[in-house]
């Protein structure tokens, strides 16, 4: 059994079928569980495996911005979706190790670095390799979102010293292609294989709020908890919705259901970082609160994600007195 496995029998017995492996059938009881049940079996095995008051602080910097040729129905950066941002080339490695320093200083251990592709390009390789090294180097985790990744570019990555890589299955199997044509949840879990068998640390996770059900949540939960190792991290995006995007009228995730699939993630997944992700300039500090309590333990830092706001560094510093939360440290956090 790997880190990040953990057997079913942490999990009230009445709520254990027995083999390894999730069923959706297993997991829509526990999503179903009156909330107050929920919550506490979430926190209960959450406690088990880390400081309850830790959260583990990620920085995101977008290192190549706008013009992507994918069509996700929820993106900013699509050059399907008529959103009027401008599109910038790759950043050079100075800037982006100028940044990272900023995100060390302000107490992030692990710096996320995002580009705008279908997936890097041979030629762009050398200058992702030195954003390894260079972050590396500065004594933060790596972590990179470039898309899709065949085996070399992976083991490249892996060379380098790469920590994460973050390439999110974004919903269910079923709701997928109504968000995304141009790549299919395949080419998705094919990524991760080749990540996960460059020995790179997984981080996946989706988007809550685009329109589909909460059947879909769970099942979008189970596939996660059902790879073969779990990711060590898990995203759980809500949608931002973005102007001129596709899902900019998208009927917004109810709060409950945003944070029984942050429990259920905590349950089917002890082990992993959960990220209470894009979203929280929408959420109220009492929502996080109880996202938190159901499990969630990590964060996006600083005032933008990759092209949109997220709260300020004294939004969640106070969050984080009222709630006498405090950042996790580099060793707690691997
Ligand atoms: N291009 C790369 C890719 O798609 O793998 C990396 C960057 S992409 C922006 C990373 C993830 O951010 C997406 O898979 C999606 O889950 C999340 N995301 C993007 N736009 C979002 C939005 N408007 N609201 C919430 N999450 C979003
Ligand atoms: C993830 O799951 N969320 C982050 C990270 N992985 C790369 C990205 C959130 C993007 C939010 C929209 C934006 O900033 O454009
Ligand atoms: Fe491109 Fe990633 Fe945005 Fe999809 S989510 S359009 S792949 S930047």
């Amino acid at each position: 059994m790997s880190e990040a496995q953990v057997s079913k029998s942490e999990v009230s017995p009445s709520l254990v079928r027995g083999s390894e492996a999730w069923s959706v059938s297993e997991a829509k009881k526990i999503y179903n569980l009156p909330f107050n049940d929920l919550l506490f079996q979430a926190q209960t095995i959450h406690r088990r495996h880390f400081d309850p008051n830790s959260v583990q602080l990620s920085r995101l910097l977008s290192i190549k911005t706008g013009g992507c040729p994918e069509d996700c129905g929820y993106c900013s950066q699509s050059v399907h979706n008529p959103t009027g941002l401008k599109a910038s080339k790759l950043m050079e490695v100075e800037r982006v190790l100028a940044e990272a320093r900023k995100a060390k200083a302000a107490g992030a251990t692990r710096y996320c670095m995002g580009a705008a592709w279908r997936g890097p390009k041979d030629r762009d390789m050398d200058v992702i390799v030195a954003m390894v090294e260079g972050v590396r180097s500065l004594g933060m985790e790596t972590c990179m979102t470039l898309g899709m990744l065949s085996p070399l570019q992976a083991e490249k990555l892996a060379d380098a010293g790469l920590d994460y890589y973050n390439h999110n299955i974004d919903t269910s199997e079923r709701f997928y292609s109504e968000i995304i044509s141009t790549r299919t949840f395949a080419d998705r879990l094919e990524t991760l294989a080749n990540v996960r068998e460059a020995g790179i640390k997984v981080c996946a996770g989706g988007i809550l709020g685009m329109g589909e059900t909460t059947d879909d949540h769970i099942a979008m939960l189970v596939t996660l908890a059902n790879l073969p190792v779990p990711p060590e991290s898990v995203p759980i995006n809500m949608l931002i919705p973005i102007p001129g995007s596709k899902l900019e009228a998208a009927a917004p995730v109810d709060p409950i259901d945003f944070i029984r699939a942050i429990a259920l993630a905590r349950i089917l997944m002890p082990m992993t970082h959960v990220r209470l992700s894009a979203g929280r300039n929408d959420m109220s500090d009492e929502m996080q609160a109880l996202c938190f309590f159901a499990g969630a333990n990590s964060i996006f830092v600083g005032d933008t994600l990759l092209t949109a706001d997220n709260p300020g560094e004294d939004h969640d510093a106070r969050l984080f007195r009222r709630l006498g939360l405090k950042p996790m440290a580099l060793d707690a956090a691997e």
